[in-house]
């Protein structure tokens, strides 16, 4: 079947051939995700687009319970005559495949199959633009092949040992593994020299400035809008997921007349991969410098409080709960009427709300001062006093 479908594209490629994808997500009834199976396939499409697939549907499915291949057997039947009768070449699943459940369904469907952490892989792949942002992202995706590597060749470890395992597939089997093992450390050497390097410039920066400040939030919230008013900072701004992936650091200037710095990093996701995290560690870990975190929302998207509570719970899970914080909320100019805004979020306990716009330029001056006012309340972290004596 594979080498039909791929003979057909081949004799239908005109031009830049667009992939083909359906894109199909699952729910268990006892899950405890927040988000509507349907909004979370919509910025699975996103994603998609942003990969450059065309996205030819979707299938989505309520399970009484997680099924071992992800669809229950009557929609997987389905799905798979949807695949052929539609040529469909590739199939984005919504949430992160086990090796086994990525090799089971390829085999199924007889076409590329992908889970939401590779499409997202996929995404930084193509945004990353800095050496040490290239090296993150090759570092993820080599993290994420490595299992599944073992996992294509498991028919043959599964038997164990013994007649039918040895030769040309275990050799391969070993070959492999060693090739990508050699690759993982070749990368985390290089990354270790960019770092140094990037660390040597932030302590030179650190000690000229009193206090580190870094804008947090939810891919496309505006946070890099909301820096280019604050700083000048020239990073670009654009409508699409994940456009920066690099943080930039610049000097603050506040009312009082101290000083800060301000740094533009990394957006979060909803179900952000665990190895793109553990890989991104050392742009994230800025965060914990941080003696004030701005969390930039984007209150005029539908899914706003979702994306809030995403950004709160990694935050959570860096550990980061407690850092002092503003709740910026951004992109005021789409949404009528400020005072609702501000009462629906204002439930947040503690937490200093400033409303902006970062295109029309408004609330950066309330900005400004709310983070001149917090930074002051605050001693300088630990760290910094460090780098600073
Ligand atoms: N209408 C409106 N659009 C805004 C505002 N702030 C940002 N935008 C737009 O929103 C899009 C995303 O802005 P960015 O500044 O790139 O957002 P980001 O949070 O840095 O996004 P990533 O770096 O991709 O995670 C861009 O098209 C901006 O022009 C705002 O206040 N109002
Ligand atoms: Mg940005």
């Amino acid at each position: 079947m594979k080498r039909t479908k791929s003979t057909r594209r081949a004799m239908h490629a005109t031009g830049p051939h667009k992939e083909r994808a359906l894109l199909v997500g699952a729910r268990a009834r006892n899950g405890s995700d927040l988000w509507e199976l349907d909004e979370s396939l919509d910025e699975l499409a996103e994603l998609a687009g942003a990969a450059e697939a065309k996205v030819e549907g979707r299938v989505t499915q309520h399970l009484p319970e997680p099924s071992p291949t992800y669809l229950g057997k009557g929609k997987l039947e389905n799905l798979t005559r949807r695949v052929d009768a539609e040529g469909i070449d590739t199939v984005i699943f919504d949430d992160e495949l086990t090796p086994t459940q990525q090799r089971t369904l390829e085999n199924k469907l007889g076409v590329k199959v992908i889970d939401r952490t590779a499409l997202i892989l996929d995404v930084f792949a193509r945004r990353a633009r800095t050496r040490e942002g290239q090296l993150q992202i090759e570092l993820a995706q080599t993290e994420y092949l490595l299992p599944r590597l073992a996992g294509q060749w498991s028919h043959l470890e599964r038997l164990g040992g013994g007649i039918g395992t040895r030769g040309p597939g275990e050799t391969q089997i070993e070959t492999d593994r060693r090739l990508v093992r050699g690759r993982l450390g070749r990368i985390k050497r290089d990354l270790d020299r960019v770092r140094s390097q990037r660390a040597s410039q932030r302590g030179k920066r650190a000690s000229g400035a009193a206090r580190v400040t870094s804008l947090v939030g939810y891919t496309n919230a505006g946070k890099s809008a909301v820096f280019n008013r604050l700083v000048s900072g020239g990073v670009p701004s654009r409508n699409q997921m994940f456009s920066t992936l690099d943080t930039t650091t610049r000097k603050l200037y506040l009312p009082s007349g101290a000083s800060a710095t301000l740094s533009d990093t990394v957006g979060f996701v909803h179900k952000l991969p665990p190895v793109l995290v553990a890989s991104f560690r050392a742009t994230l870990e800025e965060l914990s410098e941080a003696d004030l975190l701005l969390h930039v929302v984007d209150v005029s998207n539908r899914r706003a409080a979702e994306q809030a509570q995403v950004v709160d719970d990694t935050l959570e899970g860096m550990g980061l709960s407690d850092k002092p914080r503003i709740l910026v909320l951004n992109k005021l100019d789409l949404v009528a009427g400020g005072p609702e805004v501000e009462e629906t979020w204002g439930i947040r306990p503690k937490i200093r709300i400033v409303l902006t716009s970062a295109l029309e330029g408004w609330g950066i001056r309330q900005l400004r001062e709310a983070i001149d006012e917090q930074v002051s309340e605050k001693p300088t972290s630990t760290l910094h006093a460090a780098a600073v004596s």
